[in-house]
């Protein structure tokens, strides 16, 4: 059974890089609000964004959306493990490497927690382009709250010139309540 807690924003970011990427995105955030275990308050733009990390793979399409729920954080980061695997994602695959569909728990409110499976804040969110710009978004004066910085100053202080990211030049209509 899922343990429900208090209302609380989370804030998660979505990527792509194998086949048909937006729509890999756009049904994961569709599946995110299934069963009203999440209700959608924000969507970022969506970008093309060149491969952290691990370099030798396809440009991503990334996005960040911004969610409340009364999904405790195991059972919502279950809820996104499940997600990923309807949408064909297997596990065990290279470390950053391509994938079908990614969500990453980025931020909890200013909650800081870590545990063997689950690290809030996202552990590298302030050294990614296409997390920080998404989010900036949604709400650029979002405080890290570790670092106690915003993610519109923690945007600004990255210095990476490899990090490529482009709006795509046709955004998706989404609305709070789904795709429209
Ligand atoms: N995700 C990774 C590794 N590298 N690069 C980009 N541009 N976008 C991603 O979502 C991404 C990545 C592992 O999750
Ligand atoms: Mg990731
Ligand atoms: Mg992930």
């Amino acid at each position: 059974m899922a343990a429900l807690i208090p209302a609380h924003t989370v804030l998660i970011s979505v990527g792509s890089n194998l086949g048909d990427k937006l729509d890999n995105c756009l049904q994961g955030i569709t599946a995110l609000t299934k069963g009203g275990l999440a209700r959608l308050e924000g969507v970022s733009r969506f970008y093309r964004t060149s491969p952290v990390d691990y370099t030798d793979q396809d440009w991503f399409v990334n996005a960040a959306v911004k969610i409340t729920t009364n999904l405790a954080p195991p059972d919502l980061l279950r809820h996104l493990l499940a997600i990923q695997q309807q949408m064909g994602r297997k596990s065990g695959g290279i470390r950053f490497g391509p994938r079908v569909l990614d969500l990453d728990i980025l931020l909890i409110g200013d909650r800081v927690m870590r545990s063997p499976d689950l690290e809030i804040p996202h552990p590298r969110m302030h050294k990614r382009a296409f997390v920080l710009q998404p989010i900036c978004d949604i709400d650029p004066a979002v405080i890290h709250p570790v670092l106690g910085r915003s993610v519109a100053d923690l945007l600004n202080a990255l210095d990476d010139a490899d990090q490529q990211i482009v709006p795509l030049a046709h955004q998706p209509m989404l609305t709070k309540g789904g795709l429209s």
